[in-house]
Order: C-alpha cells, then sequence, then structure tokens
C-alpha cells in the first residue's frame, strides 16, 4: 500500500514537471541520434552526368514539384521523375491549351501522364529565358514550376494574374530561384 501511493505521487510529480524539463530531456535525447532537420537551404539539386532531377510528389492531398523553381545553364537536360501518384510536366503553351509561358522560341513539352513510380520525362533546354511548367492533373492545386535557363531577361512570363491563385502561390520568384540557385517545397 505504502509503495501504490508512493508510485501515484511520483507519478503525479512527473506528469507537472515544467515544460523545460521536457525541452531539455528532449534536447539530450536528439543529441545522441543526431538527425540535424533537413531544412530547404540544405538540400541540393541532384545530377546525374549533367542531367538535372526534379522529382514529383503526392503526398497526402498536396502534390508538387521539389525542386519547384531552378536555375540552370542553356543545353541543360532536364529529368522530371515520378516519385510518388501520378503527375505530368507539362509546358505552359497553346499548344497544351493553355497560356503561353516559356520563351517564344523554345519548343513546347507534355510529358503525358506518368503513371508509374520512377517513370521519368526529359527535355533539354536550349532557349534562355523563364518557363513555366504545370501538372495537369493538379494545376488546381498549385503543382506546377518554373526553370530559368540562363538569363532570365531574355524571356520573362507575363503577368500572372489570370492564374490560378494556387498556381501564383506556387511559382517561386524569378529572383528567389536567382539567389538560390534552387527553391524547394
Ligand atoms: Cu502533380
Amino acid at each position: 500500500m505504502i509503495i501504490l501511493i508512493g508510485l501515484i505521487i511520483f507519478n503525479g510529480c512527473t506528469d507537472n514537471q515544467p515544460a523545460d524539463f521536457h525541452a531539455d530531456h528532449d534536447h539530450h535525447g536528439t543529441a545522441e541520434t543526431p538527425q540535424p532537420p533537413q531544412s530547404p537551404e540544405q538540400k541540393e539539386v541532384v545530377r546525374e552526368n549533367g542531367v538535372v532531377i526534379i522529382d514529383m510528389f503526392m503526398s497526402g492531398s498536396s502534390s508538387y514539384s521539389d525542386p519547384v523553381g531552378i536555375h540552370v545553364e542553356p543545353g541543360t537536360t532536364i529529368r522530371f521523375v515520378n516519385r510518388t501518384g501520378m503527375h505530368s510536366a507539362t509546358a505552359y503553351h497553346r499548344d497544351n491549351g493553355f497560356p503561353d509561358r516559356i520563351p517564344p522560341t523554345a519548343q513546347s513539352w507534355d510529358s503525358g501522364l506518368l503513371t508509374r513510380r520512377g517513370e521519368i520525362f526529359e527535355i533539354t533546354l536550349t532557349v534562355e529565358g523563364v518557363y513555366d511548367y504545370l501538372c495537369v492533373p493538379h494545376e488546381a492545386a498549385g503543382h506546377v514550376g518554373r526553370i530559368i535557363v540562363g538569363n532570365p531577361e531574355a524571356f520573362m512570363p507575363p503577368d500572372e494574374s489570370t492564374l490560378p491563385q494556387a498556381v501564383r502561390t506556387a511559382l517561386p520568384t524569378v529572383e528567389a530561384i536567382i539567389a538560390l540557385g534552387a527553391v524547394w517545397n
């Protein structure tokens, strides 16, 4: 009976520990098994033999490309990789039934729907300027991306006011992409 009372009191004390006790305890636990949180700045663009990888994900209700914005040299090949879900990589271009948002002399592209995990689509971008693309099934959810080839001043996409709000929110600014090299979700 004495032991039982002791346990009840002990438990009561434990539950009433101030918040900073728990924080300190957690801190020590983390230090023993270091797993630094990956902030966007720590991610690095993956290149395979010069080919730049853009991964496409479906996670819960969110669908996105990572990186969502990237700056590359003219002549760079981009490989879109379907990691989870189903996506397309489709240029904002009249050929695809969307407003033109790639350099006028550049060739438009449309991967069609990538349904299998690991399925890829590649494009090589030679014309300088800013390219916007979308994922057809997820445009309304803001699954879009922006690729800057060389000098962005060579072509800047027109005003974004006609685009869905989710798209305007998701598209990183040209300034951010140039400053960071890549913008991540
Ligand atoms: Cu998508």
